[in-house]
């Protein structure tokens, strides 16, 4: 377990939490240099201006810092608040991607592998009373086959560093969520869990509070009007609600948790009483029958990056409310926190997925994974155990961070990785029974299939609770002969409905890149009358099989990549552009989406 909490930042009478964010001083660090000279005690010796949250590939305007690969570094100075003394002080990143170290005051106070989920530095014995403290990062931004995501690093010929992904975004790095300094009383609230039953009209919600002490926890809930409507004394207990109001699809209910130990800590947060059940190869969420209408996502936006921004959160949900969506995976790792309470204020449902892609050899991997033609070895050789031991890491932190969202009713474990491969079960079978045994509420697990992952051949479907298929018949396979791209789909839908009866199935992804300006009749690829053919076929056979219970197109908006043949200025998949104006095919979605 994560010796740490990782509890979302927040400020009342007992903590404190304060945002660190705004312009920060930032280095490139190609010759490694940095650590021997101690930048880290001493501070960045020739740093330009960098803004935290931000990626910094999206501002430069030169090639070599946009594609820069390798160790860059971020420095502030932050004082603690004038209460500080006999307390605990943290200072808590969002996100840093890809790894990192934070050092205060020279001290090494954190280190951390993978990009998207929290790091947290305990600062309480180096943090200096009458400051400024000195803040320093070193941050990495290379791509192996161990790291969440894989990629490698190639040189060009003059010996300039660039990241090769095996996977189909940019792998845009820096401090890409907001920094805090929290603090607390020594005494503190490092956990809380819950989970829910539902016994006629009313609601039991078991709850579990972690402490750091032995002082008497006390728990109540609060109605969205703030009255109370149940209390509890304890860490563990049940807390009844009567007439309970659920938390349903796009018509969310929320209550708010409070934990309070004696007179050192509380903390607050909004909970959603819900169930997920999978029965009849449907989701039944609250005891109500859903099918799933959304995208996969990306956090990704022009000038920003992969920069938390809450107005560029807004107008998607605004865009995902306006064309009767319900749904989003968090394609392909997991977002900034604020995502998730958004969903629970709006009633969307998340399916979370863990930094897992790129998990086969591959430099076009969207390539490969359309059109079925990969297999490299990938889950063999001495790569795979610190692979394996990334991939715990990240599904115990994402569940740790993640699991008391009413919108997150799901786990994907992975994005297109080679599960045909001999070895691809022994290497997921832990990672799987490790989610089970981390979630109280028992959500039910996945992982996004691509083409090659058939039914006849992939190793690892049956430790899924509800299959993902990514798909792209006509784009990938038969790309302009939409008759072909049907019958090869349909055939390949036969023979799940053999190989797996009895679960439910979900696309997580279908599209084709589409430019808003490019108009076609008859219809042709890139068109905006081609991307309309093609999701009108995806419906028509979506709609045969009953035991399809959603689809997520590919993708909500276009999104930076890396550079290629096939990218114009990016995945123009979106079915809104990177500025989140529709494209034609999102009014077809819209009036499809508003009965189904
Ligand atoms: C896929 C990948 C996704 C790509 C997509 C595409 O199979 O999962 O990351 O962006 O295909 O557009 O090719």
């Amino acid at each position: 377990m994560i010796p740490y909490s990782l509890l979302y930042p927040i400020t009342n009478t007992k903590r404190s939490a304060v945002r660190l964010d705004g312009l920060w001083r930032f280095q490139f660090d190609p010759e490694s240099k940095g650590m021997g000279e101690k930048w880290q005690e001493h501070g960045l010796p020739d740093s330009i201006s960098m803004a935290v949250p931000g990626s910094f590939s999206e501002v430069f305007t030169e090639t070599e810092k946009r594609d820069y690969c390798g160790d860059f570094w971020y420095e502030t100075e932050f004082y603690l608040p004038s209460d500080h003394a006999g307390k605990k002080q943290y200072i808590r990143f969002g996100s840093v991607t890809n790894r990192c170290r934070v050092y205060c005051n020279g001290v090494l106070v954190a280190e951390h592998e993978g990009g998207f989920l929290p790091v947290v530095a305990d600062v309480t014995d180096v943090a200096a009373a009458d400051g400024p403290n000195r803040l320093v990062v070193w941050v990495n931004n290379e791509l192996n086959e161990t790291s969440m995501p894989c990629g490698a690093v190639k040189t060009t010929r003059t010996g300039r560093k660039i990241n090769a992904p095996y996977f189909d975004f940019f792998n845009f790095g820096g401090i890409h969520r907001s920094v805090w300094l929290v603090q607390t009383n020594l005494e503190a609230i490092q956990d809380y869990t819950v989970d829910y039953e539902l016994d006629g009209e009313d609601a039991l919600v078991h709850y579990q509070v972690v402490t750091n002490g032995e002082t008497t926890v006390s728990v109540a809930l609060r109605d969205a009007k703030g009255q109370i409507v149940a209390q509890a004394e304890g860490k563990e207990g049940t807390l009844k609600v009567e007439k309970a109001h659920l938390w349903k699809v796009r018509n969310a209910y929320l209550y708010t948790f409070t934990a309070t130990v004696g007179t050192v800590d509380e903390y607050s947060a909004k909970i959603g009483i819900r169930t997920v059940e999978i029965k009849d190869n449907q989701f039944w969420i609250s005891g109500e029958k859903v099918y799933l209408k959304g995208f996969g996502k990306h956090e990704d936006c022009d000038m920003l990056g992969k920069g938390f921004n809450y107005a560029v959160a807004k107008r998607d949900y605004e865009c995902l409310k306006w064309i009767h969506a319900n749904c989003f995976r968090t394609s392909h790792y997991p977002y900034a926190e604020e995502w998730y309470q958004m969903a629970d204020e709006e009633g969307f449902l998340i399916i979370d997925e863990v930094p897992a892609v790129g998990l086969m050899r591959s430099f076009t991997n969207y390539l490969a994974a359309g059109t079925g033609s990969s297999y490299t070895g990938f889950f063999r050789g001495d790569h795979v155990e610190k692979l394996q031991k990334h991939h715990l890491q990240a599904v115990e932190e994402m569940i740790l961070r993640d699991k008391n969202h009413p919108s997150v009713f799901a786990w994907s474990i992975f994005n297109e990785a080679e599960t045909t491969s001999p070895f691809a079960h022994d290497y997921f079978a832990p990672v799987f029974a490790r989610a089970r045994e981390l979630d109280i509420q028992h959500r039910p697990l996945t992982g996004a299939l691509e083409k090659s992952s058939g039914p006849d051949c992939c190793q690892v479907y049956p430790l899924m609770d509800f299959v993902c298929l990514n798909r792209y018949y006509g784009w990938y396979i038969h790309g302009g002969v939409m008759e072909d791209a049907e019958a090869e789909f349909l055939e390949e839908m036969d023979q799940w409905a053999i190989h797996y009866p009895g679960h439910p199935f979900i696309f997580t992804e279908y599209g084709t890149d589409t430019l808003p300006e490019m108009h076609r009749l008859p219809a042709s690829m890139w068109s905006q009358e081609y991307q309309d053919e093609y999701m009108e076929m995806y419906a028509k056979v979506f709609d045969r099989y009953p035991w399809v219970v959603g689809e997520l197109a590919w993708n909500f908006a276009d999104f930076q990549t890396g550079q290629g043949i096939m990218r114009v200025g990016g995945n123009r998949k979106g079915v809104f552009t990177r500025e989140r104006q529709p494209k034609q095919t999102a009014h077809l979605l819209r009036k499809r989406w508003e009965t189904k």
